[in-house]
């Protein structure tokens, strides 16, 4: 069997996503759009762990998509997922001053420029999905522009960002929390691993069990996310709003939080079985989640 170095790939994918960027976004000293572009660098260069586009590359490779192709998709989702960051951290939502231990975009550069940053973040992915080097075929791209935007849309990412809003101080159940978390952070897991599929026009039944296991590991990403949290938090969060909002954790207690994130590990690997050693990595990728520390 291949050996798989799974922090070497994320490493890989980082450095092209950065080149990517620079293309799209040069530094351009005189120009209006100087302001604009230098938030948009900063925010999309400074980390993170690139997830979503290894999701992406990584199921893409299963189909034999070219590697080029899988990339300009993971910059499109990383572009959604920055702007979602960006706006998130604003005094109106999350209210948070830092991001990947910078200062986040609005405090670097004030709200006006967050705002604008994040807007032409999202606007850019579409562009970005539109265009023929993605991919030759017009029905492709459509189909990934339909599958990405209703993911971070209202039926997706942006309706879990309002129901999460909506939830400060009250007590929700387990599924209702399962829901949030499907929307806020399910949704564009599932539609990075449904990309790699559409762009090697996989059927739909495989399609399907790649949504399976990808909310699946949205769920782990989430609790995972609150186990760490509320490790590091132990109760003096940053921002203003977190101590309010229902998690896994303050409904599980910690033990019963970690039994669900090797249940749901369990469920998620099942249903890559259909890829046999294929999904090697995806495997790998459950695992590093499952034990993440950052
Ligand atoms: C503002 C429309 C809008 C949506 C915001 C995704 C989201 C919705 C908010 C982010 C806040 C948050 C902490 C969500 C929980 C899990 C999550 C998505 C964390 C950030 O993703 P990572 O850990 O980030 O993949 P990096 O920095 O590694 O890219």
């Amino acid at each position: 069997m291949p050996m798989y170095n799974l922090d070497e790939e994320l490493k890989s994918i980082s450095e092209s996503l950065v080149k990517i960027i620079y293309t799209i976004l040069p530094q351009e000293n005189d120009s209006c759009y100087s302001r604009l572009y230098e938030a948009m660098r900063y925010s999309t260069v400074s980390g993170g762990k690139r997830l979503r586009p290894f999701i992406i590359v990584t199921t893409a490779q299963i189909f034999g998509v070219s590697r080029s192709s899988a990339l300009n998709v993971a910059a499109a989702l990383e572009f959604i997922h920055t702007y979602s960051l960006i706006h998130d951290d604003l005094p109106d939502m999350d209210d948070d001053d830092f991001r990947r231990g910078r200062p986040s975009c609005h405090k670097r550069f004030d709200n006006a420029t967050a705002i604008l940053a994040g807007d032409s973040l999202l606007t850019l992915a579409f562009e970005v999905l539109a265009d023929p080097s993605t991919h030759s075929n017009p029905n492709v791209r459509c189909e990934l522009i339909k599958v990405i935007s209703k993911a971070a849309g209202a039926r997706g990412m942006v309706a879990g960002q309002m129901f999460d809003i909506m939830s400060a101080n009250k007590n929700l159940s387990i599924n209702q929390i399962i829901n949030l978390q499907r929307l806020k952070t399910g949704e564009l897991f599932s539609a990075s691993c449904e990309a790699g599929a559409i762009l090697g026009n996989a059927p739909m039944n495989l399609r399907t069990s790649l949504k399976g296991f990808a909310y699946d590991l949205g769920l782990i990403f989430q609790i995972t996310d609150d186990l760490l949290d509320d490790k590091a938090n132990d109760n003096t969060s940053t921002s203003s709003t977190e101590d309010t909002k229902p998690t896994f954790v303050k409904l599980l207690g910690r033990d019963k939080a970690k039994d669900k994130v090797q249940i749901l590990a369990e469920q998620a690997i099942d249903h890559l079985r259909v890829f046999g050693k294929k999904a090697q990595m995806l495997r790998i990728l459950t695992e590093y989640i499952v034990d993440r520390k950052i």
